[in-house]
């Protein structure tokens, strides 16, 4: 069923709160990947409060949803999610990176309760979906694996790779996730190695494509749920977002890829915050 208005509102009004705890985790950490926590924030809010079969209170409960955020760096961005979430105490984030702390830059699934799989290296995380996928199919069981790769990521050959066996084994039980905002580490996707046409690429590897504006959770919704009625292929849902996305001065900067902000440049992205909210939140 399509996400009503007053499900939507309520996305954005989490999204907000997200938005500002990667701010005030950048601050209190001394730096972190903001602008692409920042770009992968409105799909994955959609995935852990409305479609992931999850429970918080039991983080290795077999039954559950996988969800593999592939583009490892995200990690703070997903800590703030998990937190939110209740699967630790979130006051913890104030030590996010910090020596001693259970969250490094990206999460360890045996320190992070609700961290599937530890990912950073990348261009493995959708190989480690398909094995889950595979074992959730051999075992007949009918929880889902999601995998959320970045743009700058499908430049690794191994995700190629895992995609030829992921259509062979007719995985429609994974859904695979591209945070499109079309910049990496150190520019533009295009500029670096040409990506596009992402959807051809994938349609002859034997998926099914579907391509969204990230930001808006209505195509978000309907996504996620074409993906979950669609048999005998994977699918990929090709998210075009912004990177940055909500602090003016970060979005589309590839330099904000990874950043800090002092407390003056905190103030500023959480008023720019504000300010984006005000016009979608009215
Ligand atoms: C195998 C590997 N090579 C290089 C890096 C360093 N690295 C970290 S983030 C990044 C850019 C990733 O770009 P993208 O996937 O588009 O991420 P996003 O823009 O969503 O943050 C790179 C090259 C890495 N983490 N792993």
């Amino acid at each position: 069923m399509p996400l009503n208005e007053e499900e939507i509102k309520e996305l954005h009004k989490k999204a907000r709160e997200i938005r500002k705890g990667i701010v005030e985790i950048t601050f209190t950490a001394g730096g972190g990947h903001i602008g692409g926590s920042l770009s992968q924030t409105d799909v994955l809010v959609a995935l852990y409060y409305k479609y992931l079969n999850i429970d918080p209170k039991r983080p290795d409960w077999e039954d559950r949803d996988r969800m593999i955020l592939s583009k490892g760096h995200g990690g703070l961005g997903w800590a703030v999610i998990l937190g939110d979430k209740g699967y630790f105490d979130r006051e913890q984030l104030k030590d996010f990176n910090k020596t001693g702390s259970p969250f490094g830059m990206h999460l360890d699934r045996l320190k992070v309760p609700g961290c599937d799989a530890s990912t950073g290296s990348l261009g493995h995380g959708l190989a480690i979906g398909i094995g889950l996928a595979i074992g959730a199919k051999k075992m007949g069981k009918s929880w889902r694996t999601y995998v959320m790769m970045g743009d700058g990521e499908l430049c690794e050959g191994s995700v190629w790779e895992a995609s030829i066996i992921a259509a062979h084994h007719n995985l429609d039980n994974l859904t695979a996730l591209v945070d499109r905002n079309k910049l990496m580490i150190d520019g533009p996707t295009e500029d670096i190695t040409t990506l596009e046409p992402i959807d051809d690429k994938f349609k002859v590897f034997g998926w099914d494509t579907i391509r969204i504006d990230g930001h808006d959770f209505a195509q978000i919704g309907n996504a996620i749920e074409k993906a979950q009625a669609t048999k005998g292929k994977p699918t990929v849902i090709i998210c075009d977002t912004i990177k940055g996305k909500g602090v003016d001065f970060m979005e589309n900067e590839f330099r904000w890829h990874y950043g800090g902000v002092d407390s003056d440049l905190r103030d500023k992205a959480l008023e720019s915050i504000d300010r984006y909210y005000s016009k979608i939140l009215v």
